[in-house]
């Protein structure tokens, strides 16, 4: 059964280029609302623990130092079907390969700078959501 919550993070190149209200603005627009958000930046430890899946990849080195590069917003969404629906908003990882009027498509710069994150499965939503954010900062 899908669940109703997935995660969300606007990546330092959105952020850094002015870019966090237009890609709030489309996800809000799309039906997802709020349920927690903060401005945060991780560091070269917190980034790789977040990655920690992506450990053995070639390109694991290169994220955590593209993540903890500057600041970037986290939150959690909330809509039916969430995390089909937001992967589909989102777009493919490779901006190049993201279909017209999706938030990487109109965004992202490379496959690594590609403007935001969501979470690929039920399971890791909850991760990602809960490696952020304690249930006093959720509605
Ligand atoms: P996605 O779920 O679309 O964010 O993509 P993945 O989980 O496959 O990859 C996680 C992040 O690693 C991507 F957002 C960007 C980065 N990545 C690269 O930099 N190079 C690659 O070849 C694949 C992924």
């Amino acid at each position: 059964m899908a669940t109703n919550r997935t995660f969300t993070m606007v990546k330092p190149d959105a952020f850094s280029a002015g870019n966090s209200g237009a890609i709030l603005s489309m996800i809000e627009k799309a039906g997802f609302k709020l349920i927690a958000m903060k401005i945060t930046r991780l560091t070269p430890q917190t980034a790789g623990a977040f990655y920690e899946v992506h450990k053995e990849r070639p390109f694991y080195g290169e994220l955590v130092e593209f993540m903890s590069s500057g600041p970037i917003i986290a939150a959690i969404l909330e809509k039916d079907n969430a995390v089909v629906d937001f992967r589909k908003l989102i777009g493919a990882t490779d901006p190049a390969k993201a279909d017209e009027g999706t938030i990487r498509k109109l965004y992202a710069k490379s496959m690594g700078a590609n403007a935001v994150h969501g979470s690929d499965s039920d399971e890791n939503a909850a991760i990602e959501g809960n490696f952020f954010f304690s249930n006093l900062e959720r509605v």
